[in-house]
């Protein structure tokens, strides 16, 4: 009998899976990738008496393997707060689903065990961007500032290393991420001791300082825009330096641009955090855009259409 865990490969993923695990720990098969690889459920393999736990991916993404798995019999259990639409009528599946903006995956399974290992869940809050509500969720704990700035620091890391397109572009694989973590009940020593959280550390602080010298190709009070080279650190940062762009300068539109092996740009913007508006109209006026007024993007930019999005992101926020 094989039991597989599928989880997605970043913060709130990794910590979900960890919670689990503490408190029944078994021997599964891990099955993971990068944060944006989500169609993990397909390589289950499907055999009557398997069981499987998924966990932090879209149930809507998954549910043709989903329900490929519980027709040949596997039980399963999902914890997730992306859409999930129609859920599948079976008494072999178990959800914990809850779509609402302020939980995460690590949150539900928090609530499912009884707030048994809450520091990790404070963890997997703030590596989904949700500070607040990692604020409020760790109140009972008591924790001085630095503590919880130090939960803060590994969410961000966690979340940080799930970055890129392929595993290659990543510091861990996010299997071995979470194997390195298993050992620790208690977050503040994997911190202290481990050195992968140093290893981690190190890397996110390099990205970051380079990514700090890459000047604007377009400043105004209203919008900014960065053009990152063809690299694996450009894919690995642009997610965690665009949210601290936003964080630094909350009446700013930010668009970070990198180049793409074929010669155009994948584009994501994220509107300014104070009206959370105008994103997805500006990426709309463009082949291959879309997204959401909050945050939106272009996933092929023609090059000699780098400058014209440039000038329509002037006329969306002002300058
Ligand atoms: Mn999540």
């Amino acid at each position: 009998m094989t039991h597989y865990d599928v989880f997605n490969g970043d913060a709130d993923g990794i910590c979900a899976l960890h919670q689990l695990r503490l408190a029944d720990p078994r021997d599964s098969t891990l099955i993971t990738g990068v944060k944006r690889d989500i169609n993990l459920v397909k390589k289950v393999t499907s055999a009557s008496g398997d069981t499987a736990t998924v966990l932090d991916i879209s149930l809507d993404k998954n549910r043709n393997d989903l329900v490929r798995l519980l027709e040949a019999r596997m039980k399963v259990i999902y914890f997730d707060h992306h859409f999930a639409g129609e859920i599948p009528e079976s008494e072999l599946l178990e959800t914990h689903i809850d779509t609402s903006s302020n939980v995460c995956t690590g949150l539900l399974v928090n609530q499912y065990l009884n707030s048994e290992f809450l520091p990790w869940a404070v963890t997997a809050l703030f590596g989904d961007n949700l500070y607040d509500a990692a604020a409020s969720a760790a109140e009972p704990l008591n924790l001085s500032d630095s503590q919880l700035d130090k939960l803060k620091n590994l969410g961000t890391l966690l979340n940080y290393n799930g970055y890129g397109s392929t595993i290659d572009d990543l510091y861990f694989p996010p299997d071995e991420l979470y194997l390195k973590i298993k050992p620790y009940a208690d977050p503040f020593e994997f911190v202290e001791s481990d050195s992968t959280f140093q290893k981690l550390q190190a890397g996110f602080d390099d990205d970051m300082n380079r990514a700090a010298t890459i000047e604007p190709t377009l400043i105004t009070d209203r919008c900014a825009m960065f053009v990152f080279p063809e690299e694996a650190f450009s894919r690995r940062v642009s997610g965690v330096y665009s949210n601290q762009l936003a964080r630094d300068h909350p009446d700013r539109a930010h668009a970070l641009a990198s180049l793409l092996p074929s010669g155009e740009y994948l584009i994501s913007v994220r509107a300014p955090l104070s009206t959370k508006t105008g994103a997805d109209e500006l990426c709309r006026k463009f082949p291959t855009g879309g997204g959401r007024k909050a945050a939106a993007g272009v996933n092929q930019l023609p090059a000699d259409q780098l400058q014209a999005f440039s000038d329509a992101m002037e006329a969306q926020f002002g300058n």
